[in-house]
């Protein structure tokens, strides 16, 4: 199995909307969610760095699609919350109908992390995304993230509870109990984004920068 690196993550560069990405080579892993589910800490905490992308305490503060070069061999792509709408020269930008739109025509994606806070899940546009995810046959994985504000009791009360909704869904499950700030699940997500990108280098859809 190829092996990423994530110490060696650095920021690349930050687009406005999906018509300004261009970059059109290489393999992308989309980090999605609602705002506040916890993305950008993410990176950090992948990457072991406190300010490589920016956290707030305040909803819809990624305000642009943030991209991050992973050990010369992927990107991480880190999407403003797709509950939220911004203004670019006064212009709305729905980033749900964005989102969807990456989904639905970029080639470099590989894999999508889909961040939900543990305690509210599943929402409607995590559902839509969901959807979409299953039938286009796109790579994912659903973290349960902030577990470290439950007791282990309830961690697996709710990942019971989010797998019977996914499987209701006639979906097969892929989800995770994840926590940034105490590391926990860190270990097996890095472990699955290697593995996409594994999977892709053996295709010979090899990352060129
Ligand atoms: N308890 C807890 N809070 C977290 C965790 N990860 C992120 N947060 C907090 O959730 C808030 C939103 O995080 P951020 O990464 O900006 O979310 P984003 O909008 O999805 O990019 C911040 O206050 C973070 O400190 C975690 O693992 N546990
Ligand atoms: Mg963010």
């Amino acid at each position: 199995m190829k092996i990423l690196n994530f110490d060696l993550t650095f920021f690349m560069k930050s687009f406005i909307n999906i018509d300004q990405i261009n970059i059109h080579v290489g393999n992308e892993i989309a980090f999605l969610g609602y705002s506040n589910s916890g993305k950008s800490t993410l990176v950090n905490s992948l990457s072991n760095k406190k300010k490589l992308s920016r956290v707030s305490k305040f909803p819809g503060s990624t305000k642009l699609i943030n991209f991050f070069n992973v050990d010369n061999k992927c990107r991480i792509v880190d999407f403003p919350g797709y509950g939220y709408s911004s203004f670019y020269k006064r212009k709305k930008i729905n980033w749900l109908r964005e989102i969807k739109k990456y989904l639905f025509y970029r080639k470099c994606l590989i894999g999508v992390v889909l961040l939900v806070d543990i305690n509210f899940f599943f929402k409607e546009n995590d559902l839509i995304i969901i959807n979409i995810l299953n039938k286009k046959k796109i790579n994912f994985i659903i973290l349960l993230n902030k577990c470290d504000k439950l007791s282990f009791f309830l961690r697996k009360k709710k990942y019971i509870s989010a797998q019977e909704k996914i499987i209701s869904l006639k979906i097969s499950p892929c989800i995770q109990i994840f926590s940034s700030f105490k590391k926990i699940g860190i270990f097996e997500l890095k472990k699955t984004l290697s593995n996409w990108y594994s999977d892709v280098y053996k295709k010979n859809k090899k990352c060129s920068f």
